[in-house]
């Protein structure tokens, strides 16, 4: 039998297999009408079908994905979903109408053109609408699907992930519209054909993302965190202890990727391949060599092992520390050793260049070190959930290596920032086994892991101690809390639904 990864996406005719039988339901129902009402309002008619992807918590292994590493996230139950029509081929506007059921979000039109460049300098929401649009047309040609001509859509939005909180409210919506235009075009490809060709979609609103987010969008299995591994993509479920809950909570900072690229995420891709043709070059390559091949630090894990086994141990952080200084990096330290020009070396890349553009310098010790054992980490926290560890001490152990992620990504990756490190803290002082920033960072949410039973009052005294002063303060309603703080359970992967 097929792994679930090789089958295409599932259809379904109604909404329980997708969010059960409970108050879920319920919500869900209502959505649906409320998409399909602005749908009519906005089209006049009915859509053809909808898609829905989710948002995802990462439980561990952060800015490794992108290094070639595996990670350990699960979906959440918040969702986007997209209703979409194709427009017939003689329909005399063949562009692409983009809508939302928040009209904070204003209507987007652009051309029915797969190649189509996206004016990333005026950032709007449509943008990722037409990464998944071009994705998929880049896919079917690369399929042999040539004869997929350009049609018009109609699309209406309705996300419910909150936007820059590190719950990949991006991917959910990049996913939910590729989907949505391979089913409205009668298509349906392989769930893990779907997380690569998506992870490649999204690199078009110009961050070189990972694919931990779309692959657990698209593949991931009710009940279940996934262990996911990167090329090729796959994906492991992982069954969480019973006695634990993950609790969600937004550090109400707001975190924009795609705006703060060439100084955050981009900055950090740069310093890890900056970090990878260093060590190559110390551990035997030559320079043309090195920049050739070493892409990722997984590239060159192999000779940092090989060199770490000459000192009895197998940790590849002991070629961190022995060839990479802790002193930052100026462009010309590190050309000095590459020979050749960084602009010369990321000549094929320009968000890389931006980065360059941006960058005083480069912290290539502390970024490797934390990519190293943060891969450590993840394999670590899934050995223990399978371990025949008590209830008691599984959990203080996974909660301990949540903490020990938390500490390298704000010290050694500098991704977190004050309002993250406040939340932190006070889920630790209230009984939290572990907690940490999840996602990108510098801003969105933290995930803390909490004893099932003390859930209620966890989240009760977070109120009190992080989000009351917010909520006197004006930065959010009162009403919304429970927008920002709640407990997740792993829900599935993205599906089309035909009514
Ligand atoms: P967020 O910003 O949480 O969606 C981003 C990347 C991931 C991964 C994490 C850090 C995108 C779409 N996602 O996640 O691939 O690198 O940061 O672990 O860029």
């Amino acid at each position: 039998m097929a792994v679930h990864e090789e089958l295409p996406v599932p259809i379904f005719t109604s909404l329980e297999p997708v969010y059960g039988s409970g108050p879920q339901l319920k919500e869900a129902e209502l959505r649906f009408n409320r998409l399909k009402s602005k749908f009519v309002e906005c089209f006049g008619h009915t859509p053809d079908i909808y898609a829905r992807s989710p948002g995802r918590v990462n439980l561990i292994g952060e800015h490794i994905d992108y290094e070639g590493y595996s990670v350990l996230p699960m979906a959440i139950r918040q969702d986007t979903i997209v209703a979409i029509r194709k427009c017939e081929l003689n329909e005399a506007d063949k562009g692409l109408k983009i809508a939302n059921v928040n009209d904070k979000y204003t209507v987007c039109y652009y051309p029915a053109d797969p190649d189509q460049e996206i004016d990333l300098k005026n950032h709007r929401w449509g943008h990722y609408f037409i990464c998944g649009y071009k994705g998929f047309y880049e896919y079917a040609k690369s399929k042999g699907k040539d004869a997929v001509k350009p049609v018009g859509l109609e699309v209406v939005v309705d996300g419910i992930v909150p936007t820059g909180s590190g719950l990949s409210s991006s991917a959910a919506f990049v996913c939910s519209s590729t989907i949505g235009i391979m089913a409205a075009l009668g298509m349906n490809f392989p769930k893990k054909d779907l997380a690569q060709l998506t992870c490649d979609c999204e690199r078009h609103i110009g961050t070189q993302s990972g694919g931990m987010d779309q692959a657990i969008s698209v593949m991931a299995q009710s009940g279940f965190a996934t262990l996911i591994d990167f090329n090729p993509i796959r994906g492991t479920e992982v069954q969480l202890p019973a006695s634990g809950t993950f609790v969600i909570a937004h550090s109400l900072a707001e975190s924009q990727k795609a705006v703060t690229a060439a100084t955050n995420y981009n900055n950090r891709v740069v310093e890890c391949r900056l970090a990878s043709i260093i060590l190559g070059i110390k551990l035997g390559m030559k320079p043309e060599e090195a920049i050739t091949k070493a892409k990722t630090l997984s590239d060159v894990e192999g000779l940092c092992v090989s060199f770490a086994n000459t000192r009895g141990s197998s940790d590849p952080v002991l070629a961190v520390k022995e060839f990479l200084k802790e002193e930052p990096y100026s462009a010309e330290d590190v050309e000095r050793i590459t020979n050749q020009k960084l602009e010369a070396v990321f000549a094929n890349s320009p968000t890389s260049l931006d980065v360059l553009r941006a960058a005083k310098h480069f912290k290539l010790h502390q970024r490797a070190a934390h990519v190293y054992s943060e891969a450590k980490r993840v394999y670590a926290f899934k050995d223990t959930v399978s371990s025949k560890l008590s209830d008691e001490e599984m959990l203080k152990k996974l909660g301990g290596l949540m903490n020990d992620s938390h500490y390298s990504c704000s010290v050694l990756y500098e991704c977190s920032c004050p309002e993250l490190e406040e939340l932190v803290k006070i889920s630790r002082d209230n009984g939290a086994l572990g907690a940490r920033l999840t996602g990108a960072g510098w801003g969105g949410c933290a995930v803390a892991l909490v004893k099932e039973s003390s859930v209620p009052q966890f989240i009760l005294n977070l109120k009190e101690q992080f989000y009351k002063s917010r909520i006197d303060r004006g930065v959010i309603k009162k009403d919304d809390v429970d927008l920002y703080i709640f407990a997740s359970k792993p829900s599935s992967g993205s599906a089309i639904i035909r009514f």
